[in-house]
Order: structure tokens, then sequence, then C-alpha cells
């Protein structure tokens, strides 16, 4: 028989157990008989509930034994940690309290302050308010600043939660109340502009990470515990007294990267890692679950993935009440309480609560006989992430717990001490403090403000006296925990890089030997991870790829990072490239995830700030499922200030032989210009890419370095790469544009014309020089465009200063001066959506047209693909044809001639093309 009836809420298990499989037969039937005879006994003359209790007494005695029984997944809806177990608080409560009260008061009225007339920049209240003991205890007691031995930990801060942040550093001295009141007016505030949300980007020496898009923080978090982990397992640092903290909402579990690593974390032991989760029963709309516990919900995840749980339910008020429950009633009516009638409870009276919770039944009526109703309206509120002693217990007990991650459950509730916000459903979007908020919340924090100091109309921010004891209490705590949280350093120390003979044998070519541009960046980077002085910098991520782009080469030598080191033989250990896992591996394999591979991009792309350690990361995968998929993720690097390589490799939505409409990337540049970090290249050739890396070598990690990172695509088909050209135009190269092949000579009359194309494109633009020569007398002159983003993104700072100075000298685009002198019209072609190419559109004086492959991928040959989407040779000469014949260059039916002659129309007439190098 079930123990909870139907009342139980959703998603707590009231059916019989799932089978529980038992791996040999019996080896004493009638032994076993007895214990079963016994729980069948016990069930007949106890009840259900007491055989529960006792069968639950049992697995934890066997826990303790460690006799290898399989954990339970959920237990009772209390408190984890019995009060008998809970240490003694080492601080100063009291003390605590009222600066906790002093914080509140700050963050609740500079949202209130931002919405003031005239200003109304929104902000949130309630998120913090249910909130505040969890960072101030950990401001109080637990975060370790960055002068503590060993470094600091890291904290990521719930975004909605920023006021309570800014509010703790102004008390600390770190902001002034002009800053506070700056508070989302990074342009016109009166001091500092402090950012809506945690932005690195926006406040360098202050935020460190980015946590405000939903999922994104709990992911990063356990991979920057991971990166760590990593760092000194590479020997680079030693990590071990640093933690990481990661503040997450209830409503926020609900992304799909908030849970999806949480095994990863297990995995690898991270017991450097803890997860406080603010359950506040509520997300924006409304209850988070309703009809169920999202509590118990999220400790069966944790628990079945191997975490350590801690839950805090219930403050000390239900302490003599839950010791009471010898019977287990009351323990079953919490949980047939389903949480959204937990929320109606926090806003309701205590008589409500009395007739809708205790009057139940008379054994439940009589463990409150006697309360009054405002009694009974206190417990109601008591949950357990408002006590301090409960919540520190479970941080305590959190950062000592060895071996596992450790995640603090915490019920709290939302917009708490707010009477007019409390727990409402629209108390998240709640920015303003009415003058009888404001009254009602000063008395309910018991903070010494006047009556007419809450007259004006907007209310004052409060600080303590300098010299007062909770002012040198703050400053006593930080200085003793090692300084300032949050605090980011913004400097990078400068690598030393590598000369010309690194890139020496791509400025050779490739000789007879077709070589695709992916093999050449394989080569470069294999090639530096040997280096002594740079090659330990190297953080090579892959998810799964690695044979895919020959990064296999790198198992043997630079190993496979695992915290476990390789406890298996591995079936290929006979061969040169093994499959080899350790320790101090240099490669971070994330297996089938991309969201996994960009968090761990981030983490190192950062720990040039976050450990003082510049590391380089070179993320390849496949170009697909980069910012299509992670897009969101590389939107926070650029806000996390992340530097390093990404390589959006089998890229070109032609140029992936037959891996069809969800390969082929024909559009990830596109995607990748929006981000104002990301630097964008499309080498055509191993040369290009030489000096592609090597620049962004120097503006990554260089003298003066920049908070930039860099895309390449690379591509699989293999062609002959030739050497770097004499007198090349490296500066044109870098810049986005240079001349490479110049137009035959075919004589002054001769018609002009000027190609443009990227990656792959070259080949084929190449070849159409060479068609136009011969079948129609036509000079045109092939250009690389390395990069249409960064010409365009030069141009638009042109025209930005123009518009400024509408007088002065105009500045002209670089794209326009290097194009100016060109005879002839301009045909723009590459892999991509025309969209890409046409980004120069605007500063190129002649007649344009762009080529490009808009429109989903097929999984046909090459050839026919770039027939389909008419970017092949051909097309090149028919496009380059009809821009002329406007401009009478060449006679009126060139184009259509043209089209006959290489049967435009007849996509079997254009052959398979090159077929070398599948995916
Ligand atoms: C990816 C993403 N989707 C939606 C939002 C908008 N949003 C901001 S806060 C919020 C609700 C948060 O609820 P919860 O995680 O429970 O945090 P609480 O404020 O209750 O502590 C939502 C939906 C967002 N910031 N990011
Ligand atoms: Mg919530």
């Amino acid at each position: 028989m079930p123990v909870a009836d139907k009342q139980t809420p959703v998603g707590v298990p009231s059916a019989p157990a799932q089978t529980v499989a038992v791996s040999h037969p019996d080896a004493d039937p009638a032994e076993t008989q007895e214990w079963l005879d016994s729980l069948e006994a016990l069930v007949s003359h106890a009840g259900p509930r007491r055989a529960r209790w006792v069968v639950q007494r049992l697995l934890q005695r066997a826990g303790a034994d460690d006799i290898g029984v399989a954990a339970l997944t959920r237990t009772d809806y209390v408190n984890t940690i019995p009060v008998e177990a809970e240490p003694e608080h080492p601080g100063d409560v009291e003390l605590e309290a009222r600066i906790e009260a002093v914080n509140r008061w700050n963050a609740a009225v500079l949202v209130s302050r931002a919405n003031r007339p005239g200003v109304g920049v929104g902000g949130h209240i309630a998120s913090y308010a249910s909130s505040a003991l969890l960072y101030e205890l950990g401001f109080n007691q637990f975060f370790r600043g960055p002068d503590a031995p060993g470094g600091g930990d890291q904290v990521f801060f719930q975004g909605h939660a920023s006021p309570g942040v800014y509010a703790r550093a102004y008390l600390e001295g770190r902001l002034s109340e002009d800053d506070l009141d700056s508070f989302r007016q990074e342009l016109t505030g009166p001091g500092r502009g402090l950012p809506s949300y945690p932005h690195p980007r926006l406040m360098p020496d202050f935020w460190q990470f980015p946590t405000v898009s939903m999922g994104l923080g709990p992911i990063d978090s356990i991979y920057q515990a991971r990166f760590n982990r990593y760092l000194a397992g590479r020997g680079i640092k030693d990590t071990s007294q640093q933690r990481v903290w990661a503040f997450l909402g209830d409503g926020e579990m609900d992304e799909v990267e908030s849970l999806g690593a949480i095994g990863v974390a297990a995995r690898e032991g991270l017991d450097n890692l803890t997860w406080v989760i603010n359950c506040n029963l509520q997300r924006l709309d409304g209850p988070v679950r309703g009809n169920g516990h999202i509590i118990q919900e999220l400790e069966g995840y944790f628990r079945g993935a191997g975490w350590n749980v801690i839950k805090v339910v219930w403050g000390s008020a239900w302490d003599e009440l839950i010791a009471k429950d010898v019977d287990g009633v009351l323990v079953e009516a919490l949980e047939e309480t389903p949480d959204g009638q937990w929320q109606t409870y926090s806003v309701e009276t205590g008589a409500y609560f009395r007739e809708h919770f205790w009057a139940r039944s008379p054994e439940l009526a009589a463990f409150v006989e006697g309360w009054s109703d405002e009694q009974l309206k206190d417990l109601a509120m008591r949950r357990g992430g408002h006590d301090p002693r409960k919540v520190h217990a479970a941080y305590a007990a959190a950062t000592t717990h060895q071996g596992r991650p450790s995640v603090v459950i915490v019920q709290t509730v939302k917009g708490w001490g707010l009477q007019s916000f409390e727990a409402r459903n629209a108390t998240h979007q709640m920015k303003k403090l009415t003058k009888a908020d404001v009254k009602a919340f000063r008395d309910r924090l018991g903070l010494p403000i006047s009556d007419e100091a809450l007259e004006a109309d907007i209310p004052p921010y409060y600080k303590p006296a300098e010299d007062s004891p909770e002012m040198q209490y703050v400053r006593a705590r930080r200085a003793a925990l090692g300084g300032a949280i949050p605090t980011r350093n913004p400097v990078s120390k400068p690598l030393a890089l590598p000369g010309d003979a690194a890139y020496a044998d791509l400025a050779k070519g490739s000789g007879k030997q077709p070589v695709a541009t992916t093999m050449a960046i394989v080569r470069l980077i294999k090639d530096l991870v040997k280096d002594k002085e740079i090659g330990p910098r190297f953080v090579p991520i892959i998810p799964d790829e690695a044979r895919t782009f020959g990064m296999d080469a790198l198992f043997p030598t630079a190993k496979i990072y695992s915290p476990h080191g390789q406890r298996y033989e591995a079936v290929d250990r006979a061969l040169l490239l093994s499959y080899k896992e350790a320790q101090n591996g240099q490669i971070l394999h994330e297996g089938i995830s991309e969201a996994g591979s960009m968090a761990s991009f981030i983490a190192a792309s950062t720990s040039y700030s976050t450990h003082g350690e510049p590391m380089i990361p070179v993320y390849i995968f496949y170009s697909m499922f980069g910012f299509q998929r992670t897009g969101d993720q590389l939107w926070k690097l650029g806000d996390q200030l992340g530097r390093g390589f990404v390589l959006g490799a089998t890229a070109g939505r032609t140029t992936l032989n037959g891996e069809g409409l969800q390969h082929e990337d024909g559009h990830s540049p596109l995607i990748a210009s929006t981000n104002p970090a990301c630097v964008w290249y499309d080498p055509a050739w191993a040369f290009e890419v030489g000096h592609l890396f090597r620049d962004g070598l120097r503006r990554m990690y260089g003298e003066q370095s920049e908070d930039v990172f860099y895309y390449f695509t690379i591509y699989n088909e293999p062609y002959l790469q030739p050497a770097q050209p004499e007198g090349l135009d490296v500066d044109g190269l870098l810049k986005g544009l240079y001349r490479y092949a110049p137009a035959p000579e075919l004589g002054a009359d001769a018609a002009r014309a000027q190609i443009l194309a990227s990656g792959v494109a070259m080949t084929w633009a190449i070849e159409a020089q060479q068609l136009l020569a011969d079948d129609w007398g036509v000079a045109a002159d092939v250009w690389s465009a390395t990069s249409w983003t960064e010409l365009r993104r030069e141009a638009l700072a042109c025209d930005e200063a123009n518009l400024l100075s509408p007088d002065g000298e105009q500045r002209v685009p670089y794209v326009t001066r290097k194009l100016a002198d060109t005879p002839g019209p301009v045909v723009a072609v590459s892999d991509y959506m025309r969209a890409v190419q046409d980004q120069i559109r605007p500063w190129v004086q002649h007649d344009f047209v762009s080529l490009g492959t808009d429109g989903f991928g097929l999984s046909d040959t090459r050839g026919a693909l770039r027939r389909h989407f008419k970017v092949d040779a051909a097309s090149i000469v028919v496009a380059t044809l009809q821009q002329l014949a406007k401009q009478g260059g060449v006679k009126p039916e060139a184009p259509r001639e043209a089209v006959e002659k290489y049967q435009l129309g007849d996509i079997r007439a254009a052959g398979a093309g090159n077929t070398l190098g599948e995916s």
C-alpha cells in the first residue's frame, strides 16, 4: 500500500517503488524469509508509516556502515542535517542579522530609486529579498577573497540578485551612493554606471561571471570547477583551496543546461564545487511546481547523479514540531502539501494556515494546540533559507564534504520582508516601493531611519556610521577572508610568442599534396603544442570529433585529461595513436557536448583573469553545431572577456559533402558577425592560416592584449596549397582583403573585373579567372576576402566618425580605398549565404553582385551542390559577364552564350567536383 495518499504532489513517488535488481542468487533463503516476515509483521501491526521509518533507518545505517547499498534518491521533506548535528554558527549572529537588514534595505531602495521619475529603468527586488541571507552568510563566513592563501573563491551570483551585491559593495566602501543611483545607467548615471546584471565587460574590475542567461551559470560553474582541477593536474597552478560557488534559482533549473552536466561534476568528484539553489518556489510568472515539490524533485536528480545533497527546508521554529512527530503525521502532511499551497500560506493569515493545513486531522491539529494565529503566521514564514543557523550548518557541511560536489537546496519566500511583495505571483516584476511599503519594511528590518526621511519622494539609502559595530564587523570579516568579492582581475600577463619558424611550413605550401585548411591548422596546433615555451598553455577542446579533424594524433602525446587517469587497458594500446587518458592530460575531451565544450572554453579562455594564468583554448567543432547551437554561450564568452580560438571545421554549405541539411553550415559567419567580441576569418590558404593565427596570438596574448576571441571557418576539402606569394600584402590579409591573383595580361582593351572570394570559394574564383580569360577575354583580378565582417566593422567605424564630424576630414573605409582604382564590376563569393558577402556592399563603389549558398543544404556531391547554389566557377563567370554586359564591357549576348556553354541549368553537367576529404 502506498504510504502517501492521492493528494501527494505530482512528482513525489506514491506508487510502489521501482523494481530493485538483485544481482546474485539467495545464499540463505530461510534467513531472507525471516527478514521479509519481520517487515510484513511490522507493516501489519505498526502500520506503513512506522515500517517506512524503520526501513529508512536501516538504509541510513547501511549507508553509515558503507555496505554498498544504492542510495535513496529521495528523503523526507525535512532538513537533511538533523538539529543535533548542526554546528555552532561561529559569527556574531545578531550583528550579521543587522548587516543583512541594511543590505536588504539598500538593495530594495536602489531598485526603487532606479525607477524614479524620468529614469524608470527597472530592476528586481524580490529575488534578492529571498536570498539575502544566503549571500550574507557567504560574505561574512565563507567566500574567500582574492588575497586568501591559495587564491580566492569564484562566486557565480544569481543575476537578478545583483542589487544585493551592489548594496554589499556600498557597505564595504567600494561603491558610493552616486554609484548606486547609477544602477542600470551606464551612460547617464551620476556615478559609476552599474550594469543591470553581472557583466564583466561593463564592469571589468568587479564582476567575474555573467549569469543572467538562465542555465549558463549552472553549466559554466561546473566546468569552471573542473577547469580549476585541470590546471592543478597540469601543474600550472595549485587550485586546491579554491571553491566555486553558484547561486541559482529554482525556476532556472528548468533550463536544459542547468541539469545537463551535473553528471560531469559527480563523475569528476568536484568537491570544490558548491551549488546553492534558492527555492523560493516561484519563477517569473508564478509557482515553479505549483502541483509538486521542486525541492524533492531536485533532490532526486542530484542524489541520482551522485551529488551530496543538503536540503534546508524549515527554519528552527519547526524543530520542536518535527521532533514531536513520532508517528510521521506531520512529515506526511508537509509532503502532501504542494508548493503552490505553501506559496499561498506565505501570503495568507495564520487562521488560513490553521484551517487549510493543521485542521486536516486531529493528530495534526494537536501539534499547534494553543498557538495563536500570529504564531502560526510566523511559523509559515519560517523557511530554512531565512535561518542563519540552518544555512550555516548546510554551508559548513557542503564545504567540508569530500569526494563529491554539494548542492544546498534551500527553501525561501520570494520577496521576503516586503509585505506587498511577499510570495505574490507578480513579485518578480515589482520594482517600486510605495511609502507604505517603505515604512513597513523599515519597521520589519528594525532600521533607525526616521519617518521624516521616508516622507521624501524617493527613499534614502542607509549606512551605519563608519565606526559602528556593523561596519567594523563587515570590514573585519572581509579582511579575514582575503578581501572583497566579487573582484575581477582585468589584466593579462603577456606570453612569449613563437617566431617565424613556427609558421614556416604553412608558408611553404603543400607541394603536390592536396591539403585542406583544417589539416593545415591542426598541423600548426600540433606543432605549437610541442613548443617548449607556449606549448603548455594550449588547451585543445574537442566534443568527440578528434578523429574527424585529425586531432587524434595528439592523444598519445598531449593525452586526454581525466582526474582518474586511465584505469583500463586501452583497446588500441599497441597502436601508435592510442587513446590515452591521464591526470595531467592536456586535451579536454568533452564527449558529445557542445555546451560542455563551450563551458570549458569559457573557463580556459578567462584563466588569464580568474587565475592570472593565460591559457590558449582551441576548441574545434562541427561548424554547424557552434554558433547556431551554443551561440548564447559564445555571447556570454564575449561578456566574460574570454580569449582563445574557436574553429568551425567542416564549414561551408557545399564543402562538407554528403552530410546534408543539418550539417552543412552556410551561415555561421553571419551569426558570428553579431558577436562584437568575435574576430572571424575565412582563410583560403594555409599561409593565410599562419598569418591569421599568429596575429590572433599577438592580439590576445601579447603585450597590450585585447578582449577578443578568434573564429576560423576551416574546410575539409583538400586542394593544393600554394606557397606564400612574394611580397604578400600581410596588412591587407589581416584587415580582410588583399589582391591574391592579379588579372592575367590580356592587353589594354580587355574587359576588367574584380572577383572577391573567401575560404574554399577561392578555388572557384581562380578557376573562373582562367575561364574568363580563356573563353571571354576578360581580365579579372582575384582577391582574397579573408574577413567580410572585419571589413564591414572598419567601414562602420569610419561612418560613425564621419557622422560626428560632418565638416571634418571624412574617413574612407579600407575596403573602399582598396578597391578604389580597380576597373570593372565586383563579384563576391563564398560558401555562405549572400548576406555574408553583402556585408561590404555599401562601401563598394562598383557594380556589385554576390553569389552565395542561401537555403538548406543537401547531401550531394560538391560539384552538384555548387552548381545548385550557383557559386561554382561557371556561375562566377556568368555573373561577371552579366555585370560587364550591363556596362558594355562585353557583348550583350555573352551571358546567355555562357549559360549555354557551361550548361548552367543542368546540374549533372557540373560533374562531382572534388570528392576528396570525406567527413
Ligand atoms: C534564458 C533566459 N530565459 C528567460 C529569462 C528571463 N527571466 C529572468 S528571471 C526569470 C525567473 C527566474 O526565476 P528563478 O530562477 O526561480 O529565480 P528567482 O528570481 O525566483 O530567485 C526569468 C524567466 C532569462 N533571464 N534567461
Ligand atoms: Mg525562484
